[in-house]
């Protein structure tokens, strides 16, 4: 029935805008599971598989993976869950990607959290990340940052139109950022 669907919070915001980082205290404080679709591919590198090594070479370049991948690890992850509230970490960044969703999850979100914060920022926190991660070199960032710029922002703007975005100036500490999303959390059980 209507009232058991999920809640659903798509996360959305340059490379190294601090999603990760956030989602995890949020998850925390109010109850979400945090799925974070890069996470759940990068899982899948580890599968020795040939789906594993093309999940590879896309992340490696700085490309989006197959939408039927990604939706499919989504899915999966929601139907193991016992939660009821999900916040879809850098999910979805194409609109294929979000038609794909629609199609096979279709639940749509209550809004999407937008972080907003500068190349210059971005760029310096994916260098200094130092986590091992194979797409934190210069060559790919800058990658990544024109598949934002060019595939990404367009579905920002598309949720824009239908007034569901919810933009956080995310170039602040990681604290103020917090204390400045909790109300919009709160008011989700009100
Ligand atoms: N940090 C965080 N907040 C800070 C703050 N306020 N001040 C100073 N430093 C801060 O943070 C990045 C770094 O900055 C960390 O070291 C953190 O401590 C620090 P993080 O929270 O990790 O930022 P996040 O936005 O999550 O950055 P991430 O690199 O994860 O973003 P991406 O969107 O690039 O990565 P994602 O894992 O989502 O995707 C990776 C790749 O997977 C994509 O390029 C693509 O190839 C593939 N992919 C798909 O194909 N499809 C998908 O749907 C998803 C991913
Ligand atoms: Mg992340």
């Amino acid at each position: 029935t209507l009232s058991r669907e999920p809640k659903i919070v798509f996360v959305l915001g340059g490379p190294g805008s601090g999603k990760g980082t956030q989602c995890a205290k949020v998850a925390k404080a109010f109850g979400f599971e945090h799925l974070s679709a890069g996470d759940l591919l990068r899982a899948e590198i580890y599968s020795d598989s040939d789906e594993g090594r093309a999940i590879q070479s896309m992340i490696r370049e700085g490309k989006i993976v197959s939408s039927e991948v990604t939706v499919n690890l989504i899915h999966r992850a929601m139907q193991d869950s016992r939660c009821d509230r999900f916040l879809i970490d850098g999910f979805p960044r194409s609109e294929e990607n979000r038609l794909v969703y629609d199609k096979v999850i279709g639940i749509d979100p209550l809004f999407v959290l937008f972080f907003d914060c500068s190349l210059e920022e971005m760029e310096a926190r994916l260098l200094s990340r130092n986590q091992g991660r194979i797409d934190d070199n210069i060559e790919t960032i800058r990658k990544r940052f024109k598949v934002f710029a060019e595939v990404t922002l367009p579905v920002i703007e598309y949720y824009r139109s239908l007034g569901k975005v919810v933009t956080v100036n995310a170039a602040r500490a990681q604290q103020e950022i917090f204390k400045s999303i909790l109300p919009i959390f709160s008011s989700i059980d009100e």
